[in-house]
């Protein structure tokens, strides 16, 4: 057996000779990273005999051999529930995977015929690339590192009133706490499981900037002390000096504490283990659900993705960097799902997360990372047909809903740009979710997971 220092060394040398891809699949709560990874795995699996992969080159020029999954880097953590995703899939009626619960990894080995093989020829490579997956909440716990407890407090007022709605019983708890006073630990849990509900009342709404993350999915963290402290609204004007002298045993100096805790034991490893080693990144954006969901959501998403991207370190990777400290080199921007709308709507979509993600774009192309936008459907749920309609063609979608019925509907226009009132005054786009469709054998049909491939591994390819 191998020992863990000659694979740690192994995997630097692979690095270094460019052999070896840290991917990392970047997404909020429901984005689509699981269906993501699990059609990626099984498109590259399926290379060279059923995948449609023509906007790979290495694919389509038939020298992309396939893909087997190895033993991964990281033994201590749960492999990626591939098999499980794809019996899921497999079923009948097809189901979609289950939603991450926890951290998992996985590890494929590509085998490729370089563009120019050497004067032997017949010579193949390998490419190895590393993969993760896990819960999209955690994700938002990422910008809450760049806070300390009362920067904290500030960044976590003034959400719009529907979702402060959401929050009413917290909120009037909170308010009649004196932060200076000794901190009563029975009534902390209890103030602290209100805030819990109010956080996952408001993703039941389909709110996105929600922290801590833990909180919606504490795992074995469950109960733990850690997981009970939440904002002090009434802090925000404050004399930070003044709050930095109340005792120890004080309510704020308690609840300051376990937010550097959290911060320190669960976040800091979490964001250090899985995070910061990735060369590459594919962030994925539910965009259609944003705008079904109405302006307020809408509006969330937007504030939880510009805090997120803010959290991410780009920059371009030195040779001494690549090797000890990698850092991100290329980066992929995606609109997921887009198998909900008509084929004529994918260029509105890529438009719209353009300008969604207007603000760390200009930022990456100041750090001189390349960044491409695209839409995609990892695993498509319909099919694009055309109805004839008072004498015209019109593009619709045949698919299957959730409840088994079969629908063939056309769901709307994507604005190209932000929605403005005057879209969500005709509430302009209907969201049916379809069940996945069934796979004859090989391959999970897709809609540009081919074009994502090509950006994300494709030069590793030639
Ligand atoms: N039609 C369609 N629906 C999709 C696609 N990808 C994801 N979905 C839908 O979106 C849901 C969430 O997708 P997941 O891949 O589980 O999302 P996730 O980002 O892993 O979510 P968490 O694990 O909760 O963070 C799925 O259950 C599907 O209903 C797609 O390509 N097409
Ligand atoms: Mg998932």
């Amino acid at each position: 057996m191998r020992q863990p220092l000659t694979r740690e060394l192994h995997d630097l040398l692979e690095r270094g000779r460019d052999r070896q891809l840290r991917l990392a699949v970047t997404g909020l709560s429901r984005s689509g990273k699981t269906a993501f990874l699990t059609s990626l795995v099984n498109q590259l699996r399926h290379a060279g005999l059923e995948a449609r992969l023509d906007l790979l080159p290495a694919a389509r020029d038939g020298r992309l051999l396939g893909a087997r999954r190895v033993e991964q880097h990281d033994l201590g953590v749960p492999r990626f529930p591939f098999d499980r995703a794809m019996s899921a899939l497999d079923d009948r009626p097809p189901r979609w995977p289950e939603p991450t619960r926890g951290i998992s990894e996985l590890r494929l080995v590509l085998r490729y015929r370089p563009q120019r093989p050497g004067l032997m020829g017949g010579e193949t490579r390998r490419l190895t690339l590393d993969l993760f997956d896990y819960p999209g909440e955690w994700l938002l716990d990422l910008p809450l590192l760049g806070h300390d407890y009362p920067s904290w407090c500030r960044s976590q007022t003034g959400h719009g009133d529907a979702r402060e709605a959401l929050f009413a019983d917290w909120q009037r708890e909170v308010a009649t706490l004196d932060p200076a006073r000794e901190v009563d630990e029975g009534r902390l849990a209890e103030i602290a499981e209100r805030y819990a509900e109010g956080l996952r009342a408001a993703r039941e709404a389909g709110f996105s900037d929600l922290q801590p993350g833990r909180f919606l999915l504490p795992g074995e963290l469950e109960g733990a002390p850690v997981l009970q402290f939440f904002p002090l609204p009434g802090i925000a004007d404050a004399d930070p000096a003044q709050l930095a002298q109340l005792p120890p045993e004080s309510l704020y100096a308690t609840l300051a504490r376990r937010f550097r805790h959290y911060q320190q034991h669960i976040v800091r490893p979490f964001y250090r283990d899985h995070f910061r080693h990735f060369d590459r990144q594919i962030v994925l954006v539910d965009i259609l659900g944003a705008l079904n969901a109405g302006p307020e959501r809408f509006e969330d998403l937007s504030r939880a993705l510009g805090r997120l991207m803010q959290s991410f370190d780009y920059g371009r990777r030195s040779l001494l960097s690549r090797l000890f400290a990698p850092r991100i080199d290329r980066l992929a921007i995606a609109a997921t799902k887009a198998d909900h709308v008509t084929p004529e709507q994918h260029a509105r979509m890529t438009g719209l997360i353009e300008t969604l993600l207007a603000e760390p774009l200009k930022d990456l192309h100041f750090a001189n990372v390349p960044v491409r936008a695209l839409s995609l459907a990892a695993i498509r749920a319909t099919e694009a047909r055309e109805v004839h309609h008072q004498g015209q063609r019109q593009p619709a979608l045949s698919g299957t809903t959730l409840a088994g019925e079969e629908a063939l509907l056309f769901p709307g226009e994507v604005p190209s740009r932000l929605p403005d009132a005057d879209f969500w005054a005709r509430q302009g786009f209907t969201f049916t979710a379809f069940r996945p469709l069934p796979r004859d054998a090989g391959a999970l049909p897709h809609i540009r997971m081919d074009a994502a491939l090509d950006w994300l591994i494709g030069d590793k390819l030639q």
